[in-house]
């Protein structure tokens, strides 16, 4: 009996050590470690079990009982002290990944269109609404494109104004959107009536406060039976008065195109002093932004149309020239240095 009674403190002492060992482990691993140490082959519970062969027969089912009982109970806190440890665990992320639905969200950076291109867009909706088509084309071109369907042949002195950037060979990069309307003619030709813009980059070798080796250009060309230089000057002056207003008047003053003829110099009074003359129109009252004439009849030619049938205008703008106008810039390369300041204002 009394073996019994040592046989069941030896038990006591493991579980009450036990016990401790677990309240104590902090994570699952150390758990493991301890049901190995007490419940393993070699576990403490485990070498009290073999002991029993010290008893007589009759006591052995009892001690028998007291050992599976002891089992049980490690078995049960190693269960619940795991339990406990994967409950702490998800309150500590939980806490750790806290998400508050009702917060007030970070807000992006909005940008907007740069200033250039709030002209263009600009310009390209007055022309739309007058019935205007919008194309665009290739910024590299061939020099035929570029230069000889314009009517301006090699060695032309023309091309002297438009100092290019050659590619390879026969190609540049466009030093107008000109190339535009001729394929466009070429693609639609017999086709009347021809009522289109061609906004674009451009480039030249150019490079001051009012030129840039880039910039942009929106041209138009029409061309139908009878279209006069009195339906140029209409289709200006509207579009002079959509962009800067109804107060504003246009000033053609002659000038020379290689694919106009006869060609101008289109004035519109100034926007600022309204034509009284101030520091931005050099106390002209007049600021100079178009260019403009009859379509050379050869250059009709070279876009399919009979010039014997058919008559033209066109035109061309260079969009920065209007941007800087009208947010007076006046530095055309400020639109090119991509300074956020700058930018930021339009
Ligand atoms: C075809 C026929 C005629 C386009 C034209 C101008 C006059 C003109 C300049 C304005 C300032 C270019 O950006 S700028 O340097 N443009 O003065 N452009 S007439 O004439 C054409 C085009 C295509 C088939």
């Amino acid at each position: 009996m009394t073996e019994l009674r040592e046989l069941e403190r030896a038990l006591s002492a493991v579980e009450a050590e036990a016990r401790s060992a677990v309240e104590a482990a902090a994570r699952p691993e150390e758990l493991e470690a301890l049901r190995l140490r007490y419940l393993g082959k070699k576990g403490r519970l485990t070498a009290l079990k073999r002991e029993v062969g010290r008893l007589p027969a009759e006591l052995r089912p009892e001690f028998g009982r007291m050992v599976n009982r002891a089992s049980a109970a490690i078995e049960a806190m190693l269960a619940s002290r795991l339990e406990a440890l994967a409950r702490d665990e998800t309150a500590r992320r939980l806490e750790a990944e806290r998400l508050d639905v009702t917060f007030p969200g970070r807000p992006w950076p909005r940008g907007h269109l740069h200033p250039v291109y709030q002209v263009w867009e600009a310009i390209e909706a007055i022309f739309v609404a007058m019935g205007f088509d919008v194309a665009e084309g290739p910024q590299v071109e061939w020099d035929d494109y570029n230069f000889v369907a314009l009517n301006i042949p090699k060695d032309h002195p023309a091309r002297d104004m438009q100092q290019s950037f050659y590619v390879a060979g026969e190609m540049l990069l466009r030093t107008q959107t000109s190339p535009v309307q001729i394929r466009y003619m070429r693609a639609r030709c017999p086709e009347l009536p021809i009522r289109m813009i061609a906004p674009g980059r451009v480039f030249r070798r150019d490079d001051d406060a009012t030129h840039s080796p880039m910039f942009h250009q929106v041209e138009g060309l029409v061309v139908d039976r009878g279209i006069s230089l009195g339906d140029l000057k209409g289709c200006l002056d509207l579009f002079a008065r959509e962009m800067f207003g109804a107060a504003a008047r246009t000033r053609f003053r002659p000038s020379y195109f290689p694919f106009t003829e006869p060609s101008a110099e289109v004035d519109v009074s100034c926007t600022v002093c309204g034509g009284t003359g101030c520091r931005t129109c050099g106390y002209s009252g007049w600021l100079e932004i178009l260019g403009a004439g009859m379509v050379h009849p050869q250059v009709l030619a070279n876009g399919g149309y009979d010039p014997e049938e058919v008559t033209g205008f066109a035109f061309g703008m260079g969009i920065e020239r209007i941007a800087m106008l009208r947010y007076g810039v006046d530095d055309l390369r400020l639109f090119f240095g991509n300074d956020l300041r700058f930018l930021e204002q339009f």
